[in-house]
């Protein structure tokens, strides 16, 4: 095996608290039936599956928004994936792929994974790619669902303080690129860019295409020798080719944007760690967007396109 063989952990985080609806929980089945370790041994990569985390128990205050949905659960999840994604991020050749669960998985896999960088004296850079920018605060969501805050509490704005864990790092906004966006709040408007992070619109995409965009961002990411954690929530995808997400939103990535974005990001050998975000098992259309999903995160650990696999769902 070459140095580009890395040693995967896969990590389920069947978190489905977070969201308005159920089904996220069987997340991590759908990725292990889907066959996601046999993509990575075929791809000669080594794979341990570590199993499913379980969620802490935590006390949090009663916070003042009523609209707040499980934040106890969602607390007790984030204490114990953030400890999840700082052991399994040890090795500095593996490769760990976080199965959700929805995307408040990333309050945990984040600040862990921020921790692990700040000891080991790396930057953490992070691609967001999501039609939403998860950029809500506990006193600002007004749906309650907790998926639409860990961007928020990852970079340490206040107001998480005795309701979530208090996190043992943060990641730096300016070393955040969020693509896909084109679903954001009145509340969480404007926020991002104020705090430094980048945001590539879907209107930016458009103009410039996905390519120089991220090509930049990659550059930075590797003149920092920084580590690189892709957090891919589902519905950054179009809703046509991956179905299997409670929060479809029209205008999202095409199955060539996505793969592009996976077959760049292998090239450049930079990434470090992959969430897995949002797939929900219960709305899927026979497997199609887990598998879609699986053969995703192929291309982004070297599947090459004359290799592809024929796959028709029709
Ligand atoms: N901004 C909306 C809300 O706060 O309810 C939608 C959040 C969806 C979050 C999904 C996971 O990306
Ligand atoms: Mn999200
Ligand atoms: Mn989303
Ligand atoms: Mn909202």
């Amino acid at each position: 095996t070459s140095s580009s063989h890395k040693h995967c952990r896969l990590i389920g985080a069947p978190i489905q608290d977070g969201t308005g609806r159920r089904g996220c929980e069987m997340g991590p089945s759908a990725f292990r039936a889907a066959g996601i370790a046999e993509a990575l041994l075929g791809l000669g990569h080594r794979v341990t599956d570590l199993g499913n985390v379980a969620p802490l128990t935590v006390e949090t205050a009663v916070h003042p928004n009523p609209a707040l949905k499980h934040l106890p659960q969602v607390a007790g999840w984030t204490a114990a994936l953030a400890q999840a994604a700082y052991d399994a991020s040890a090795d500095p050749d593996g490769l760990p792929v976080f199965m959700g669960g929805d995307h408040s998985m990333a309050a945990g896999t984040l600040t862990g994974l921020a921790r692990r960088a700040a000891e080991s004296d790396r930057k953490l850079f992070v691609l967001w790619l999501d039609a939403h920018s998860d950029f809500h605060t506990l006193d600002t969501t007004e749906s309650g669902n907790l998926h639409g805050v860990p961007m928020a509490y990852a970079i340490g704005k206040p107001g998480f303080d005795g309701y979530f864990p208090t996190p043992l790092a943060t990641v730096n906004p300016r070393n955040i690129c969020m693509m896909g966006i084109r679903s954001v709040d009145p509340a969480e408007r404007v926020m991002p860019e104020d705090s430094g992070i980048t945001v590539h619109d879907m209107r930016k995409i458009d103009e410039y295409g996905i390519a120089p965009l991220l090509r930049a961002f990659l550059q930075r990411v590797h003149k920092a020798n920084g580590l690189l954690h892709v957090s891919l929530d589902v519905d950054f995808l179009e809703p046509g080719i991956a179905p299997g997400v409670g929060t479809t939103v029209p205008g999202g990535a095409t199955f060539r944007e996505a793969h592009l974005i996976m077959e760049m990001l292998y090239e450049t050998g930079l990434v470090s760690s992959v969430d897995l975000a949002e797939l929900n098992p219960f709305l899927d259309e026979r497997g199609r967007t887990a598998t879609l999903l699986v053969d995703l995160l192929a291309s982004l650990m070297g599947r090459r396109v004359l290799d592809y696999p024929t796959r028709s769902f029709a």
